[in-house]
């Protein structure tokens, strides 16, 4: 699949805000800062359409991006983010609990990992979750640049183990930097799309 077209087409941070027709979707998770809204941009062939910052906590709000005018990819906000309060974690979590738990059209749902960090508590708390409700199976490996080729076996089969991937699952290491990987997962959300599991 190629990417022609990404428009944002809605921010939400409660139910009402999300688009209302019934187009299908696939959302990226994973802790700030990982590089989920750079790998959405490497997707879409486009610098500046997801933003990105060097501090984390870039992206706040639930943003929806329709692709090819055909379905969606939604970029979730970060998890893991220091400086937040209690009360900004707790409406984090409401927000995306809300948003994964009763979204018709959400076929999947893309774990990022950075791949050279083993993956925290918080990583295999949100894989089990997904595991739960039937919405895992692809994990993303980021910034891939950052460890050399004889050393990304290891990084790999440290995150497999860490959230227990079974051996369906998929792990695509991905760098935005050097524009890697993210063909192989544009592949699988084509698959995904055409009713794939
Ligand atoms: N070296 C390298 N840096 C990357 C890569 N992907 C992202 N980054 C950098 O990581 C930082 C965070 O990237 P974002 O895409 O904003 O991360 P995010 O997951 O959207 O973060 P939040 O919006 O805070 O949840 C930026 O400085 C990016 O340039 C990569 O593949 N390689
Ligand atoms: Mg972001």
């Amino acid at each position: 699949m190629i990417i022609k077209k990404a428009d944002l087409v809605a921010v939400a941070v409660k139910k009402d805000q999300y688009p209302k027709d019934d187009k299908k979707e696939i959302a990226f998770v994973g802790r700030s800062n990982v590089g989920k809204s750079s790998l959405l941009n490497l997707l879409a062939n486009r610098k500046n359409l997801a933003r990105v910052s060097g501090s984390p906590g870039k992206t706040r709000t639930i943003n929806f991006y329709e692709i090819n005018g055909d379905f969606r990819i939604v970029d979730l906000p970060g998890y893991g983010y220091a400086k937040l309060s209690k009360s900004e974690i707790e409406k984090w979590g409401e927000m995306i609990e809300s948003y994964l738990q009763n979204r018709e059209g959400l076929l999947k749902v893309v774990q990022l990992v950075d791949i050279r960090h083993v993956p925290s508590a918080q990583d295999v708390q949100m894989y089990e979750w997904l595991r739960y409700y039937g919405l895992d199976g692809i994990v993303v490996a980021t910034k891939s640049d950052k460890v050399s080729r004889n050393q990304m076996a290891k990084y790999i089969s440290i995150i497999k183990k860490t959230l227990a991937l079974s051996p369906e699952d998929i792990i695509i290491p991905v760098s935005t930097l050097k524009r890697t990987g993210h063909d192989v997962l544009l592949d699988e959300i084509e698959r995904l799309l055409e009713g794939g599991q």
